[in-house]
């Protein structure tokens, strides 16, 4: 059957890639499919948040370039956060230049992502040596790498031709890119060679653009519910930001960190139950 038809343990069994394996494994643990984006400016903020929504969700996700008060011990703080909680990290970093350049940025600089993030994410504009710069580095340390095969936002670029070349540059690097961020699964989409498609590919579907209460926001987000993603569109990790992370009080953000985990496991356990 389909990745999507089986539950997360058999896949993460079946998983040749450590980080995906990992992800697969801490799911079904934890039973949250649930991926909460911090997308908030200072430390201390970011510590406390992920130490309130940490036993609810498999995944952290970070814009670390935005904290403005960021020093080197906030990356201790975050792996003992990961520990204590038993999530996995995914820096968000959206890499989209040549190899060459991406592998630095990975690599170097002040924040030197490949040494804790566990999952990282490329535009796949550049064309597949943004992949084999970024493996040059990741794969070592057994890492994985998201395409963004799709976007959520409005009148994004992410479509058609450029979806089908982005699943096709994922067919042929299964070694490193062990997903898609897109907004559906993806074994439907034709690629241009044909000989690279494997019955049998597994690749992690993680989506953002997700809320129960609004709609969207004013810079063109656009959301849907748990269930359209999970069980109508059959994608793996429910992304949520603000929906979790903007309401307030520490006990308001742990409830909503609850009711999502409770929601995108309810529509998986549907989904393999059909
Ligand atoms: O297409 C995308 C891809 C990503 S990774 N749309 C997105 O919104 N994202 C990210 O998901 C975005 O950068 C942000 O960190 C998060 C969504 O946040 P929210 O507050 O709208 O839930």
């Amino acid at each position: 059957p389909s990745a999507h038809l089986q539950t997360y343990a058999q896949r993460a069994q079946k998983h040749a890639n450590p980080a995906a394996k990992a992800l697969l494994e801490t799911i079904e643990r934890k039973k949250s499919n649930l991926c909460v984006s911090v997308d908030v400016t200072k430390q201390a903020d970011f510590l406390r948040i992920i130490d309130v929504v940490g036993p609810y969700i498999c995944l952290v996700k970070t814009h670390i370039d935005i904290i403005e008060d960021f020093d080197p011990s906030l990356i201790d703080r975050l792996r003992e956060l990961s520990e204590k909680h038993d999530f996995l990290i995914f820096e968000d970093r959206k890499f989209a230049d040549i190899g060459n350049t991406v592998a630095l940025q990975y690599s170097s600089g002040v924040y030197k992502i490949a040494s804790w993030s566990h999952i990282t994410n490329a535009h796949p504009v550049p064309g597949p040596g943004i992949i084999s710069g970024l493996a040059s580095v990741g794969r070592p340390l057994g890492r994985g790498l998201l395409l963004l095969a799709e976007m959520s936002s409005k009148g994004n670029l992410a479509t058609g031709a450029y979806t089908a070349e982005a699943v096709h540059m994922a067919r042929t690097h299964r070694d490193f890119v062990v997903g898609f961020i897109a907004m559906r699964r993806m074994e439907s989409v034709p690629t241009p060679d044909a000989s690279v498609v494997d019955e049998d590919e597994d690749f992690l579907v993680l989506t953002p653009g997700v809320g129960l209460d609004v709609k969207g926001d004013a810079m063109g987000q656009q959301y849907r519910t748990p269930r359209e993603v999970v069980f109508e569109s059959g994608c793996d990790v429910i992304i949520v930001g603000r929906g979790i992370y903007g309401k307030g009080s520490d006990a308001e953000v742990q409830a909503q960190a609850e009711r999502y985990r409770k929601e995108g496991w309810a529509a998986y356990e549907d989904r393999i139950s059909t």
